[in-house]
């Protein structure tokens, strides 16, 4: 965790991977164990209901004090005020992003090698989030899982946090956090646990245990 990217749990949205759940509803489980980072990412919605829904999980988070980024829709991260935009890898140039938003707001970056994790940091990315490191049942468009030799590849003179995504349980934290991730972000982990809470207050634990500590020479 840093100061402008606070969290190292990122819980990214799919709402037809609720197991049949109102997906506010999950989500405000995962608010309620703790959870301070939400990506919303329902691509698949026409803007005008991915704006209603956006204004109601904008009001969830802001509650709970979490932090809300949009799924590649800049405009409607501007209209609900959300805190960023997470760009996904063919996306509008960040400098251009960067320039509608403002200093302030959030801008992660999905990347699926090291190369397009350097060129995110390059652009000005706040973090990205790289992936997928593992199977995942989520999403087969990606191809074989890259790895977690990548993500140390990727860290390796990266000054910017990168998360690790794909396939993400706690049993796996220990290793990514060991390869440079600063953090997790998972969809099914949580959303389609039975018990929501649960699943992400036991991440929480996990990351919370293995935060890599400067050590005091
Ligand atoms: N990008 C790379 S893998 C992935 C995304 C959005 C899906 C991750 O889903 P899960 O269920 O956490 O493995």
């Amino acid at each position: 965790m840093n100061n402008r990217v606070p969290f190292d749990l990122y819980l990214v949205t799919d709402r037809h991977a609720t197991e049949g759940r109102p997906l506010l509803e999950v989500i405000q489980k995962a608010l309620d164990a703790g959870v301070k980072a939400i990506q919303l990412r329902e691509r698949d919605l026409p803007a005008r209901e991915l704006l209603f829904l956006a204004e109601q999980v904008k009001a969830l988070t802001d509650r709970a004090g979490a932090t809300l980024l949009i799924n590649d829709r800049v405009d409607v991260c501007l209209m609900i005020g959300a805190e960023g935009v997470h760009l996904r890898a063919d996306h509008l140039p960040i400098p251009v992003v960067r320039r509608l938003l403002g200093p302030e707001r959030l801008i992660g970056v999905s990347c699926h090698s090291v190369e397009e994790v350097r060129e995110a940091e390059k652009g000005g990315a706040d973090f990205v989030v790289l992936g997928p490191l593992y199977k995942t049942p989520s999403k087969r468009s990606y191809g074989p899982p890259i790895g977690v030799e990548t993500l140390r590849a990727a860290k390796a003179g990266c000054p910017i946090p990168i998360f690790a995504i794909g396939g993400i349980q706690s049993d796996r934290i220990p290793e990514v956090l060991k390869a440079g991730a600063i953090g997790v972000a998972v969809i099914s982990g949580i959303l389609t646990a039975a018990d929501v809470g649960r699943a992400a207050e036991h991440m929480l634990e996990v990351l919370q245990s293995h935060r890599m500590v400067p050590t005091l020479t």
